[in-house]
């Protein structure tokens, strides 16, 4: 009862699985990749679900010739994490995001940052997706939707998320420079289509006014974390899903 490999959503408090991702194979999960790029590299996938106690979590390898990315995941988790994705402005926004989603996160990521950033951006955004996606389940008895807004000096962001199984940017953001220590804050946009695509999540970015783009950026991370705080938690009036239809 350690492991248990059939179930992955038990509605209940689930099964107790190892914390580490299973070898790469045919029942590995497809992680696939972003419809703007390419599907020629070689690919080695491993994911793994856990359910942990109750624990909604999940674990999630991928790697590429263009990236190396390996994601853990706890939905239910106290904002612990361990972020190194050789992207420090990167590494910053996805350390908010776990601390006031209050997620667990552990993410190990590398790329060819050599030619540029774009590759292991969009990549982290496809794996921290699926390993959304995966931790959810079925989504049984959560809440779906969730929005915030969050303000950061002169700056405010509102991100409306919606766990619907459909996936759509929306990405209204202006930005008044592009460019971080030489990281190219317009890859967040692909950043998040990745997510949205892979988590299967209708995701609305606006940022209708601010001024420094560490600002804009920090407060768009702050506002998603509030917003799948609010979507993933657990609803006690939800029986099954909440959808009319009867999934999501
Ligand atoms: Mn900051």
């Amino acid at each position: 009862m350690k492991t248990m490999k059939k179930p992955l959503h038990p509605p209940a408090p689930g099964v107790v699985a190892p914390a580490r991702p299973e070898p790469a194979g045919p029942s590995s999960s497809p992680v696939g990749r972003a419809p703007s790029r390419g599907n020629n590299s070689t690919t080695r996938r491993a994911s793994r679900l856990l359910n942990t106690r109750g624990q909604r979590q999940a674990i999630v390898e991928r790697n590429t010739t263009e990236s190396q990315i390996r994601i853990a995941l706890a939905l239910d988790g106290t904002g612990t994490r361990r972020i190194h994705t050789t992207i420090p402005f990167l590494d910053h926004m996805l350390d908010l995001l776990a601390k006031h989603g209050f997620f667990d996160l552990t993410i190990r990521a590398k790329g060819d940052t050599h030619i540029d950033d774009h590759h292991t951006v969009e990549d982290i955004g496809i794996v921290l997706g699926e390993a959304l996606k995966q931790a959810l389940g079925k989504k049984e008895g959560v809440k779906r939707f969730g929005t915030a807004w969050v303000p950061l000096d002169e700056t405010l962001a509102q991100v409306t998320v919606d766990l619907s199984g459909r996936p759509y940017l929306v990405y209204n953001v202006k930005l008044p420079h592009r460019r971080i220590k030489g990281f190219d804050l317009y890859l967040f946009e692909d950043f998040f289509q990745a997510l949205s695509t892979h988590a299967g999540m209708n995701l609305h970015v606006n940022v209708p006014y601010g001024r420094n783009p560490h600002h804009i950026l920090e407060s768009i991370f702050k506002a998603l974390a509030k917003a799948l705080d609010q979507a993933v938690s657990l609803d006690p009036r939800v029986s099954g899903v909440l959808s009319t239809k009867g999934s999501l």
